[in-house]
C-alpha cells in the first residue's frame, strides 16, 4: 500500500511580512498531482493543518478546495489536528466528510477506531491520534501520570488493544502530532514542553508498522518506520538548509517499509542568511546568487549604518529580516535581547531571571515544580479557551 505522508501545512501563515497563501495553494496543487501521478493509496496529514485556532477566511477557503480535490481524486485521506489547530473547529462536519473518504480525527474518543483500508495483501488499519494536551485528556484517557509520554502511552494502549482484536496479519499505521526524542526542532514550532519534558521516546509507538509524525518542521526519519514529513514550506530562517518534502512510503505485504522516497515540494523562493558589514554584503560578488532569495541579513558593522534596509533592498529586493550583531570586544553587553534568548526554552529564561534577581541563588526542586506548573497552567488555559471557541 502506497502512503503519502505530509504535515504542518500551517494554512494562513505568513513568512515575516510575505503572505504564503499562493505558495500554500501551489503546494496543494502539487499534493493532488502527486496523488494521481504516483498512484497513492492513502494520504496522511499529521496535524497543524491551520496555523491558528481561528484561521483567516482565505485559509479556510483553501482548505475547503483541497478537501474537494482529494475527494474527487478518490484517494482516502486521514487527517489529525495539531497543537496549532482548534480540534473542535477543524472537526466540524467530520462525520459527513467520512462519507467522502476524508477522515478527520480530532477527538481523542476516536483513537481506538481506525480507518480500515485494504489491498491485495489484506487490511491496513490507520489510527489517527489528534494532538493530546496532557492536562486536558489525561483523565479521559486514564493515563497513569501527567505529561506527554503518559497520555501517548495510554492512547497507544487503545491502538494496540484494537489491533490485537483484528485478524492476524492486519497491518497498522498511526498518525500523531508530538515531539519524539531524537527529532531536531527549528524556530517555527510552538513549544509544547510540559513540566520541562517535551520529548517522548520512539518506543511509545512499538507494535505498529508505520508512524506518520507531525510537529517538527524538518523532514527526518527517527527509525525506518517512525518519520516526520516536516512542513511543506519553510516558516523560519532556521529552515534555510531544509529540503522540504513529503514521504512516499510503500508499506509491504508484511507491514515492512519496502520503500521510502522524498517527494520535493515546490519552492516559492529560496532562503539565504547573509552575515557581514553592510558595504561587504552590497559588494561581494559571491552573493549574486542570492539576489532573488528571501534574505535574513546579520550586519556586523560596529556602528549601525544609516537606513540599512533600503540599501540592502537595492541589491536584494526580497530582504525580510535584519539582525544587528556589531563586532566589538564587549559583545556580551551589546547582544540584543533576541540574541540572548535564542535557542533557550521559556523555562530556562525564567530560571535565569530568578537566579539573576536573587544574585546567583537558583531554583530548588520545589520552586522549579511551582514554576513549571505555572507554565503548564497558562498553556492549558489557552488550549481550553480555544476548545470552547472563546477565541
Ligand atoms: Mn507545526
Amino acid at each position: 500500500m502506497r502512503l503519502l505522508h505530509t504535515s504542518d501545512w500551517h494554512l494562513g501563515r505568513s513568512f515575516h511580512r510575505v503572505g504564503l497563501l499562493d505558495a500554500q495553494a501551489a503546494f496543494l496543487d502539487h499534493l493532488v498531482a502527486t496523488v494521481r501521478d504516483r498512484e497513492v493509496d492513502a494520504v496522511l496529514v499529521a496535524g497543524d493543518v491551520y496555523d491558528r485556532a481561528v484561521p483567516p477566511l482565505s485559509a479556510v477557503a483553501l482548505f475547503d478546495r483541497a478537501l474537494h480535490r482529494l475527494a474527487e481524486a478518490g484517494v482516502p485521506t486521514v487527517m489529525i489536528s495539531g497543537n496549532h489547530d482548534s480540534a473542535r473547529r477543524l472537526g466540524v462536519g467530520a462525520g459527513l466528510l467520512d462519507r467522502a473518504g476524508i477522515h478527520l480525527r480530532t477527538d481523542p474518543a476516536g483513537i481506538g477506531t481506525p480507518v480500515v483500508l485494504a489491498d491485495a495483501h489484506g487490511d491496513v488499519a490507520l489510527y489517527g491520534l489528534p494532538y493530546l494536551e496532557p492536562a486536558l485528556v489525561r483523565e479521559r484517557l486514564g493515563a497513569a501520570k501527567p505529561g506527554h509520554e503518559a497520555v501517548l502511552v495510554a492512547a497507544m494502549d487503545r491502538v494496540r488493544a484494537d489491533l490485537a482484536a483484528r485478524p492476524a496479519g492486519t497491518r497498522s499505521v498511526v498518525l500523531a502530532h508530538a515531539f519524539v526524542a531524537g527529532g531536531a526542532p527549528s524556530d517555527s514550532e510552538r513549544d509544547i514542553t510540559v513540566g520541562g519534558v517535551a520529548a517522548v521516546p520512539t518506543t511509545v509507538f512499538d507494535g505498529v508498522d508505520y508512524v506518520a509524525l507531525g510537529h517538527l518542521h524538518g523532514s527526518q526519519a527517527l527509525t525506518p518506520r517512525v518519520r516526520y514529513s516536516g512542513s511543506p514550506l519553510a516558516y523560519s530562517f532556521s529552515e534555510t538548509d531544509h529540503r522540504k518534502t513529503m514521504w512516499l512510503i510503500d508499506l509491504g505485504a508484511d507491514g515492512e517499509v519496502a520503500a521510502a522516497e522524498r517527494v520535493d515540494c515546490p519552492v516559492p523562493r529560496p532562503l539565504a542568511r547573509l552575515r557581514g558589514r553592510l558595504e561587504d554584503l552590497l559588494a561581494d560578488p559571491a552573493h549574486d546568487r542570492h539576489q532573488d532569495s528571501w534574505i535574513e541579513a546579520t550586519l556586523t558593522d560596529a556602528v549601525r549604518p544609516h537606513d540599512p534596509m533600503a540599501r540592502l533592498a537595492e541589491r536584494f529586493p526580497h530582504t525580510l529580516h535584519l539582525v544587528f550583531d556589531p563586532e566589538r570586544a564587549d559583545t556580551e553587553s551589546l547582544a540584543s535581547y533576541a540574541q540572548r534568548l535564542r535557542g533557550r526554552s521559556d523555562q530556562q529564561i525564567a530560571e535565569d531571571f530568578v537566579s539573576h534577581v536573587r544574585v546567583g541563588a537558583g531554583l530548588d526542586a520545589a520552586e522549579r515544580n511551582v514554576l513549571y506548573g505555572a507554565f503548564d497552567d497558562v498553556r492549558v488555559d489557552t488550549a481550553a479557551t480555544e476548545r470552547e471557541g472563546g477565541r
